[in-house]
């Protein structure tokens, strides 16, 4: 237990030593009653010893108390889009405790001071009516740029969740030629358009031009998290794959390629693993029109979107 608190603070020095000591006396074959029972044990120092003796004495301990409050402000700092755990535990260095006191901190990016503002919107929970109604808004939109487009809800609204924690979409065109227009809805001044007719309210976040994450105020509902992603038609059913998850799904096949086959699989393809002596190199992806083909070649059978809740 103690080991996983050190480890969100980034103590990994601490968290290992714990780890080791917890592990040995537990293995010990008698409950430990007093402190001579442990003192010349090896790697016992004395801090070990003092806090046994106050487990001994109280039924408990004040420094364990201490840092599981400190990493619960750590993980809610963390849980504000944009803001990784690392950052999480600078911040909380930096003597931020709580999402309002970082509502006046200047040194946030645009994204996180997003995430920080629509914070409690942000963590409620989205019906699946209103992805679906999202999903149609922007197939709208897209439609009027590129006509023909392929515009799907994946995310945990393609496995058949009753609600979700975002809005995930994925874009492609069947027709390659349409794509250079495609990607333009992703660009900050589409999404300017969208945003002053519809009240979508979006940031590019993503570095790629293909890759939005934004947030959106739709129809009076709570401010919402959204992910677009516009792939090339040859990569969409690895893409669809990937953006439907859910992530242990994704861990395990991707794993499962990798050891089974030598297969490296990515949102972007099935990739081959070539080598001649020490260099390695992946081939051109193994084509996949659909998501059922990827199962196939992986010698697995093929799972509705409904059974990929793992
Ligand atoms: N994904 C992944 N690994 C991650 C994050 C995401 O493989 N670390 C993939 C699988 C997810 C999909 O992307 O299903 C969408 O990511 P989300 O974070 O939006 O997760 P879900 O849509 O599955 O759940 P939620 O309802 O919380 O949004
Ligand atoms: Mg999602
Ligand atoms: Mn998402």
């Amino acid at each position: 237990m103690w080991h996983l608190y050190e480890d969100v603070l980034g103590d990994q020095w601490r968290s290992l030593i714990y780890r080791k000591t917890v592990n040995k006396l537990r293995s010990l074959p008698y409950k430990v009653t007093s402190v001579e029972q442990i003192r010349e044990m090896y790697g016992v120092g004395k801090s070990l010893v003092k806090m046994v003796k106050e487990i001994l004495g109280t039924g408990q301990l004040q420094k364990l108390d201490n840092l599981k409050a400190q990493v619960g402000e750590i993980q809610v700092l963390g849980s504000v889009w944009g803001i990784g755990a690392i950052q999480a535990r600078e911040l909380y260095k930096k003597g931020f405790r709580t999402v309002k006191d970082l509502e006046n901190y200047s040194s946030l990016t645009s994204m996180q001071r997003m995430g920080v503002k629509y914070y409690d919107d942000i963590n409620l929970r989205i019906p699946r009516d209103e992805v679906a109604d999202t999903e149609k808004f922007v197939r709208g939109v897209v439609e009027t740029l590129a006509p023909g487009a392929w515009v799907n809800a994946a995310g945990s609204y393609r496995r058949g969740k009753p609600t979700c924690g975002d809005v995930d979409i994925l874009i492609t065109h069947p027709d390659g030629s349409r794509f250079t227009s495609l990607r333009c809805c992703t660009h900050s001044s589409h999404l300017h358009l969208l945003c002053s007719h519809q009240d979508l309210l979006a940031r590019l976040g993503g570095t790629q031009p293909d890759m939005f994450m934004g947030i959106f105020h739709f129809q009076g509902k709570p401010y919402r998290r959204i992910d677009i992603k516009v792939y090339p038609r040859h990569v969409y059913a690895f893409a669809l794959l990937a953006f439907t998850g859910n992530d242990v799904l994704n861990r395990k096949i991707r794993f499962l390629a990798r050891v089974k086959f030598g297969y490296k699989l990515s949102d972007q393809g099935l990739f081959i693993r070539e080598s001649k002596k020490k260099d390695v190199w992946f081939t051109e992806s193994i084509p996949c029109e659909t998501e059922r083909e990827i199962f196939e070649k992986l010698g697995l059978d093929y799972p509705e979107p409904h059974d990929r809740n793992w």
